[in-house]
């Protein structure tokens, strides 16, 4: 591989539900800081990937909003990045298609969130949609020659078949074209956990909404749900490794870390040896005085929803200009005919 394509980072949220802690911490947190060091950013709304399991029309439209809010009112800015909804460039859908004739099944079969998300139910009587998930995962980053992209752990495996399908198009078709991207996995919190079950990721479709913080919530309730988050009865350790087998324990020191940009050990030097008594409220009063200006913020937007679908409208303009000729040239590539209209 002898291209070399300018560093361009994008990423994505599904607007399949609100957001959380998961993915403020684990994604936009750390979009804001990468379009802070001055690198091109884009960042999308992926409401093709939300429908792969059911959404009611309705509150997907007002869900995307509210997404868009979230990530303006975390420090996005749109005239910076370029912020839209997947389903308004086209190019999306093309280019998965051809994606979805160049990966294997058997690739698809093998990646642990089709399995998740498929665990005790009838895998035949899911969406097509969902097994291509990473199909048009790949086709999103692609579409940009994106070199980097910053996501939580729980997306690594997805990021590895994005690498596989940009390999095999390139090896079938003797070209060097799509860049293979890499992950960008960082931080503290690259996997915020369940309040509720310390083995579980924090998820937007959990059906508890005890087992996260909504980017939504109230002081009160973030407080409430922090009071009655798992936890164990020992007092915190000096050391990381007095975390190991205590997996709701480590959730919250690594959550407290990652709120207060410090490292999870220097958070045990401070409080090594207090209980959660003292710690749970010192953790929601960290989580408040972060999120709630973010939670206002979201709010104010969120009253004029027709400015938010202008902001769109704009990112997806800006988007569609630099997909339009990576999938023409990806079309060509591949032996379709450009028609003359
Ligand atoms: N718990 C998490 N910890 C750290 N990062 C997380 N992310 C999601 N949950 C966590 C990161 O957020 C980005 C967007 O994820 P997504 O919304 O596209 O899909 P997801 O990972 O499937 O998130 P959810 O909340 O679990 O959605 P549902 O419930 O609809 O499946 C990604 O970078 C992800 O790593």
């Amino acid at each position: 591989m002898s291209t070399s394509f300018t560093p361009r980072i994008f990423s994505g949220i599904q607007p399949s539900g609100g957001l959380t802690l998961g993915n403020y911490l684990g994604a936009l947190k750390r979009f804001v800081q990468k379009q802070d060091e001055g690198i091109e950013t884009i960042y999308c709304l992926v409401d093709l990937h939300a429908i792969t399991v059911w959404q009611d029309p309705e509150r997907l439209r007002h869900q995307t909003r509210e997404a868009a809010a979230g990530f303006i009112a975390a420090g996005i800015d749109p005239k910076r990045s370029i912020l839209f909804n997947q389903s308004q460039v086209p190019g999306h859908a093309q280019l998965a298609w051809i994606f979805n004739c160049v990966a294997r099944m058997g690739w698809m079969g093998r990646m642990t969130q089709w399995k998740d998300k498929t665990a005790g139910k009838n895998a035949e009587a899911e969406s097509l949609g969902l097994f291509a998930y990473p199909s048009l995962m790949a086709a999103d980053i692609l579409l940009y020659h994106a070199t980097h992209v910053p996501v939580g752990e729980d997306q690594k495996q997805h990021l590895e078949l994005t690498r596989d399908i940009a390999i095999k198009f390139n090896h079938d078709y003797k070209v060097d074209f799509f860049p293979i991207t890499e992950p960008v996995i960082e931080g503290a919190a690259t996997r915020v956990m369940s309040l509720r079950d310390g083995s579980k990721k924090m998820s937007k479709s959990d059906p508890s909404d005890q087992s996260r913080i909504n980017l939504t919530d109230d002081a009160d309730t973030i407080a409430q749900k922090f009071r009655k988050a798992r936890t164990d009865a020992e007092p915190l350790p000096e050391t990381l490794a007095g975390l190991k087998d205590r997996p709701e324990a480590r959730n919250l020191v690594n959550i407290y870390a990652a709120l207060a940009d410090m490292s999870p050990e220097a958070v045990l030097a401070d409080y090594a040896g207090k209980g959660f008594g003292a710690f749970k409220p010192a953790l929601a009063d960290l989580a408040v005085a972060k999120l709630s200006p973010i939670t206002a913020e979201m709010s104010r937007l969120m009253a004029d929803p027709a400015e938010i679908d202008r902001t769109l409208g704009e990112g997806a303009d800006r988007a569609d200009a630099i997909a339009q000729p990576i999938l023409a040239r990806a079309m060509e590539i591949t032996g379709m005919i450009r028609s003359r209209r």
